[in-house]
């Protein structure tokens, strides 16, 4: 073939540069993130109302007369339920089987002072006569529990310590390490004066725990701040957030187990005006014990998943503990409490002691 030469006197054909876009990558912003860990924080306030309203029509009330009112929906066992849905994956999923912190297997201590005698490194501490100290804490909420009142801090720090490694936990010790340690006085859900407030009718729960922030700081001083708190969940909330594990149209109220968990520090979203809070969040789902009959108490043998919903959050307004589930510390101590447990060097995974004393009883039981 013959190339017909071209003059080079002849104009050159023009090139056009094809356009070239330049897409930004979709990084997920922190707003989008949030709305992945926090489902509340997607909320249509009008449907959230709506499907409220419904749900509420259905709740029968805490009241014992009136719990002959019963489902005939089947009950099942945590095996049971663990059975049903990995049986058949693609069914209504009863229960989620993600990673799993599991809570371990604990002698309830009958007493806060029962639970320190236990310990022989604490024993020694206690039986010194140790000078009487004012203390931070309110007398009316160590008084359900024992008093580490007469303590020093450095026997308080070892008594917690103690408490951690006998609810199956792992101390920190390493320098500014947080250590959080509660104890729990199980109350009934139904514990706490009656709210009328519409939509979150029900009981309100009642600060009758403790919580403590544990640490050593670089020079090896020992540091104890204690706190009031709750750890149990309040009926007039559990009824809006807690899930309905057998589908049977009434929500089961969940409560964590005593045990030791990872929490990390994290935001919550909430309220109508979505408000952005500090917590702790749970690092792994975690198992909460269901009141699957609705009397109030937790015996009825059904462990499932509440994801990583169970957080570590100020218990906001005067009236009650505003807690679901949630571990809620009071108020007026909150930010003592954010400030002692958030500046650790461990705070994107902090260890979560929840120890308890006895279990919450029935009247008629
Ligand atoms: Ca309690
Ligand atoms: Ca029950």
């Amino acid at each position: 073939m013959k190339v017909k030469h071209q003059p080079a006197s002849a104009p050159l054909p023009t090139l056009t540069m094809p356009k070239l876009e330049f897409k930004k990558p979709e990084v997920p912003t922190l707003q989008s993130v949030m709305q992945q860990l926090t489902p509340r924080s997607s909320f249509d306030a009008s449907t959230f109302k709506a499907e409220r309203a419904e749900r509420m029509k259905h709740q029968p009330a805490l009241n014992p007369q009136r719990l002959a009112v019963k489902s005939d929906a089947p009950t099942f066992k945590p095996n049971q339920l663990q059975a049903a849905s990995t049986k058949k994956p693609g069914e209504v999923p009863l229960m989620l089987r993600a990673p799993v912190q599991e809570a371990p297997k604990l002698k309830v201590f009958t007493s806060f002072a029962d639970a320190m005698r236990e310990l022989a490194p604490v024993k020694k501490l206690l039986e010194k006569d140790a000078a009487a100290k004012k203390d931070e804490l309110s007398t009316t909420l160590l008084a359900n529990v024992g008093s580490t009142k007469t303590m020093s801090t450095e026997q308080k720090y070892a008594a917690y310590a103690e408490l951690v490694k006998a609810s199956g936990g792992t101390f920190d010790a390493s320098p500014e390490a947080r250590n959080i340690v509660a104890i729990r006085k199980p109350d009934l859900v139904t514990a706490g004066t009656m709210s009328n407030r519409k939509g979150f009718e029900g009981h309100v729960g009642v600060y009758d725990d403790a919580m403590a922030v544990v640490w050593k700081d670089k020079a090896g001083a020992m540091h104890v701040e204690e706190f009031i708190a709750n750890t149990d969940p309040a009926e007039q909330f559990s009824k809006i957030d807690g899930a309905d594990v057998n589908k049977d149209g009434v929500r089961d109220t969940g409560r964590l187990p005593q045990g030791f968990y990872e929490f990390g520090v994290s935001t919550r979203t909430h309220g109508k005006n979505h408000e952005v809070d500090n917590c702790f969040r749970p690092t792994k789902f975690v198992e909460v014990d269901r009141d699957m009959n609705h009397d109030g108490a937790f015996n009825d043998n059904t462990r499932t998943s509440a994801k990583n919903s169970i957080l570590i959050h100020n218990g906001g307004g005067n009236v009650g503990t505003g807690s679901a589930g949630c571990q809620t510390v009071k108020s007026s101590d909150w930010e003592r409490f954010w400030n002692a447990a958030s500046g650790g060097s461990n705070s994107t995974k902090l260890g979560y002691t929840l120890s308890q004393i006895g279990e919450a009883r029935l009247a008629a039981s």
